[in-house]
């Protein structure tokens, strides 16, 4: 069993105004997401709109990440790219930085065949030299891998686990129950206390880049069986989320990092910012949850 922390962040990647990524603007933002008790970070996955760069700028921001954090918490580098080449290439880069574990979504675009996937998956292991966690994510990836060919994949010992980006909670506990030795970590930001409750060795989202002190605590009421304080935390998670779905995720948790002082600049186009609708909705959650006072001083 690799045992590689519970809580982990989805890291959002700084840029420039301009677009271009922001390296240097990595550490007060990793401080930030640590400073509200996550045990790690996943980092150039979806939240980091990793789809959106190339991979020299994935490199870069990944070695920025680890040469800031490691050692401080747990690390895993997402490397998933559409090409074998693409990810293995960016595996080995990172390979030796100070990550724990790397992770990829399957091979996109194409729809390609169970075994154009598994050996895609073996490549970046070895590529990688480290514990590999799939990126299961179906609803953007548009790969929807069955319970079958998960367990499937999940023979390989180089294969540690699963990030799971989805709704099917049953689906989720029967690949738990059959691989009692993997880890499983829920993507679904919105239903992490079903997870919590049901059985799960962790969670990673995009909203703990804000919020990751709420999902520490969803985790630990829940194992002290606390289920009111586990259910109001995930209320005031999912006021968030709310604003976040209608408005944007990734270019609303970057408006309201902005916003408190954090600074991680814009998305990359075809993102856009917020609309002045969306800004007045997330200033006045940030305001109603305990924001204030870093909105007054960052303005
Ligand atoms: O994997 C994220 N999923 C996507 C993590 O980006 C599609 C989640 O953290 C969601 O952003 C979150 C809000 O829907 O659950």
């Amino acid at each position: 069993m690799h045992n590689l922390g519970s809580i982990l962040a989805a890291m959002l990647t700084p840029m420039r105004p301009d677009g271009s990524v922001a390296p240097e603007a990595v550490a007060p933002l990793v401080d930030y997401v640590l400073s509200k008790g996550v045990g790690g970070l996943y980092a150039s996955g979806s939240t980091g709109e990793s789809v959106l760069q190339s991979g020299e700028e994935r490199a870069e921001v990944l070695t920025a990440l680890a040469e800031h954090a490691k050692g401080k918490c747990t690390l895993i580098a997402h490397v998933g790219a559409a090409s074998t080449r693409e990810a293995t290439k960016l595996a080995r880069q990172v390979g030796d930085v100070g990550f724990d574990a790397v992770s990829a979504v399957p091979p996109f675009y194409y729809k390609h065949s169970y075994e154009d996937i598994a050996d895609y998956y073996r490549a970046i292991a070895d590529a990688a030299g480290l514990p590999l966690i799939i990126y299961n994510i179906p609803a953007l990836s548009g790969v929807d891998l069955s319970t079958e060919k998960l367990l499937e994949l999940l023979q390989d010992d180089r294969i540690a686990g699963v990030k799971f980006t989805a709704q099917d909670l049953f689906q989720y506990g029967e690949l738990r129950k059959a691989t009692p030795d993997k880890m499983f970590y829920f993507g679904t930001d919105e239903m992490f206390l079903a997870a919590a409750a049901s059985g799960t060795d962790g969670g990673i989202g995009s909203t703990y880049n804000l919020i990751g002190d709420v999902y520490v605590g969803i985790e630990q009421a829940v194992a002290s069986g606390d289920i009111a304080t586990a259910r109001a935390l995930q209320r005031k998670a999912n006021d968030l989320i709310a604003i976040l779905l209608k408005h944007g995720v990734i270019p609303g948790l970057k408006y309201a990092l902005n916003r408190i002082g954090v600074p991680v600049g814009p998305c990359r186009e075809p993102f856009r910012a917020p609309s002045a609708e969306g800004e007045r909705a997330l200033d006045q959650w940030l305001a109603q949850n305990g924001f204030a006072a870093e909105m007054d001083r960052a303005s």
